[in-house]
C-alpha cells in the first residue's frame, strides 16, 4: 500500500476475507478503487453482502462488484462466479434507480454457470431434510449456490453464453429440470417446477442482459497490459473455502486468493498484492464449529456488545450473526492459504469502551497445545481456546483517520495482533464510511 488509496501503479491487489465471512470487504474495496481502473468479483454470488457507506448513504451489494459505485470505473463478474440472471437484472436496476451507470461497464463472463429457480428450491429443500433427518442444517442463504456449483463440476450445467442460444438454453433446460424435478419430487420432498415459466423468464431477462456478456478474461488481461489497476474482490471468507474452511460448513466455492485468477480467466502472475480484510473480533452466519463464539442475548455481555454495537445482521438474509473474540490462530492458517501481502483490520471501533479485549493465540486440544485451526471440523469443535488479554481503551476511535490519533491501548493491541496473526497490518477501518479508514503502508 503506498500514501492515501493510491495502489502502486501497474499493481493489481485481491481483496480476501480472512474469517468466516463480513469482515467489511464491500468497504474496503469501494475505497481502494478511488485509484483502480477495473474491479472483479472471482467466486461466489448473490449470496454475498456487502455494504458501502459513502457520506453517511448506505448501499448493498450482492452480485456487482463493490467498484460500481466510483463512476466510470468497469467492473467484471468473472467466470468463477454463478449467476442468478433474474437476481443481476433486479440489482442493476436497483442501482441504476438511486442514479448509478451500470450497464455501460458492467462485463459478465459468458462461462458463468447460471442459478436457476430449480436450485434454489433445491437448496431449501436439502436444508429442509438435513434438518429433519437430524443432520443439523448448514444455514446456507438458501440462494441456490450450492446446487449450481454441483451442475457445473458435474458438467451439466447452464452457463450465461447459453441465453444466447435459446434453443440450445430449451434443451439443457428440460434436461436439467428433469433431474432436479426428480429429486424434488422424490427424496427432498421439495417442490417440482415447471418449464415454460422458468424458460420464459430466462429469455426476457436475457435480452436485458447480452449486451453486457464478454470475454471478461480476456478484457483485463489487456487492461492489466494497458497499466490499468485491478482490484480482484473476494466474497465470503477464508474459512467459509469450500477446501480450506470448516467443512461441510462452507460455501461451494474458494474464497481464497489463488482462485481470483482461475476464478476470473487470468494468470496468477496479474496478483501482485494480497491484502487479507480481518475484523477485529470474530462474526460467522449459518451452523458450524466457532471456538472463540460468545453468548449474545444477555445485555451486558461482550457477545450483546458485539451483536448490537457492530450491527451484526446478515445483508442478505437478516438473520443474527453469531460474534466471538478474534481468533488469531485461526487467523494464521488463513495468513497461509492466502499468501497474505497485508492486512486491513476493520471494525477496531467497535472494540471502543470494552473493559478488557481477548485474542485466541492457540487451543487446547485433547491434551495437546496447538497453535493453528484444526483442519477436521470435530476436532475445531473440540477446541478450546486459550486467550491473551489486553486491557481496553475507553476512548472513541469511530472515524478516527491516522494511527497518531489511536488510543495508546488501541496501538498496543494491534501491533501485538499483528505478530500474533503473522502478517503486517497495512490498513485499519473506523467506522463504516469510505473515509474511515487508516493507511500505515
Ligand atoms: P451458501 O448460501 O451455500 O453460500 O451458504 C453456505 C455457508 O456460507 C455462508 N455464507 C455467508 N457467510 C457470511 N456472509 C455471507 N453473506 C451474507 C452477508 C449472509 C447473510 O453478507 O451477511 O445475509 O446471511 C454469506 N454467504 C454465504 C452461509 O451462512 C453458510 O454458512
Ligand atoms: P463484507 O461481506 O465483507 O463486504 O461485509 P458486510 O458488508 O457484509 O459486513 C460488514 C458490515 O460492517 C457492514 O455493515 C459495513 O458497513 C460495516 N463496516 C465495515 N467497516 C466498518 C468499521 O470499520 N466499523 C464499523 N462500525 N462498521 C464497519
Ligand atoms: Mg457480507
Amino acid at each position: 500500500m503506498q500514501q492515501g488509496n493510491q495502489i502502486r501503479h501497474g499493481r493489481n491487489v485481491v481483496v480476501v476475507g480472512t474469517q468466516w465471512g463480513d469482515e467489511g470487504k464491500g468497504k474496503v474495496v469501494d475505497w481502494l478503487t478511488d485509484h483502480a481502473q477495473g474491479v472483479v468479483r472471482f467466486q461466489g454470488g448473490h449470496n454475498a453482502g456487502h455494504t458501502l457507506v459513502i457520506k453517511g448513504v448506505k448501499t448493498a451489494l450482492q452480485l456487482i462488484p463493490s467498484g460500481i459505485m466510483r463512476e466510470g470505473v468497469p467492473c467484471y463478474i468473472g467466470n468463477g462466479v454463478v449467476v442468478d440472471p433474474v437476481h443481476l437484472l433486479m440489482e442493476i436496476e436497483r442501482l441504476e434507480a438511486i442514479g448509478v451507470e451500470v450497464r455501460s461497464r458492467l462485463f459478465v463472463s459468458e462461462s458463468c454457470p447460471l442459478i436457476m429457480p430449480f436450485h434454489v428450491e433445491v437448496d431449501r429443500a436439502r436444508e429442509a431434510l438435513r434438518e429433519s433427518s437430524g443432520a443439523g442444517k448448514i444455514g446456507t442463504t438458501g440462494k441456490g449456490i450450492g446446487p449450481a456449483y454441483e451442475d457445473k463440476v458435474a458438467r451439466r450445467a447452464l452457463r450465461v453464453q447459453d441465453l444466447k442460444h435459446p434453443e440450445r438454453f430449451a434443451k439443457k433446460l428440460r434436461e436439467l429440470l428433469e433431474l432436479h424435478n426428480f429429486a424434488l419430487a422424490g427424496y427432498l420432498k421439495g417442490q417440482a417446477l415447471e418449464f415454460q415459466p422458468i424458460y420464459d423468464q430466462a429469455m426476457k431477462v436475457a435480452e436485458a442482459l447480452k449486451p453486457m456478456l464478454a470475454d471478461v478474461g480476456y478484457r483485463i488481461h489487456n487492461a492489466s497490459r494497458d497499466g490499468a489497476n485491478l482490484l480482484f474482490e473476494g466474497a465470503q471468507g477464508t474459512l467459509l473455502d469450500i477446501d480450506h474452511g470448516t467443512y461441510p460448513y462452507v460455501t461451494s466455492s474458494n474464497c481464497v486468493a489463488g482462485n481470483a485468477a482461475a476464478g476470473s480467466g487470468v494468470g496468477p502472475d496479474l496478483l501482485h498484492y494480497i491484502l487479507g480484510i480481518t475484523k477485529a473480533y470474530t462474526t460467522r452466519v449459518g451452523s458450524g464449529p466457532f471456538p472463540t463464539e460468545l453468548p449474545m442475548d444477555v445485555p451486558g455481555t461482550v457477545g450483546h456488545h458485539l451483536s448490537t454495537v457492530g450491527q451484526e445482521r446478515g445483508v442478505v438474509t437478516g438473520r443474527a450473526r453469531r460474534c466471538g473474540w478474534l481468533d488469531a490462530a485461526a487467523m494464521k492458517r488463513s495468513i497461509i492459504i492466502n499468501g497474505v501481502s497485508g492486512l486491513c483490520i476493520t471494525k477496531l471501533d467497535v472494540l471502543d469502551k470494552l473493559p478488557e479485549i481477548k485474542v485466541c493465540v492457540g487451543y487446547k486440544l485433547g491434551g495437546r497445545d496447538i497453535d493453528i485451526l484444526p483442519l477436521d471440523a470435530d476436532d475445531i469443535v473440540a477446541c478450546e481456546p486459550v486467550f491473551e488479554v489486553f486491557p481496553g481503551w475507553q476512548e472513541t476511535t469511530f472515524g478516527v483517520t491516522s494511527w497518531e490519533q489511536l488510543p495508546v491501548n488501541a496501538r498496543a493491541y494491534l501491533e501485538r495482533v499483528q505478530t500474533l496473526i503473522g502478517a503486517p497490518i497495512d490498513m485499519i477501518s473506523t467506522g463504516p464510511d469510505r473515509e474511515h479508514t487508516i493507511v500505515l503502508r
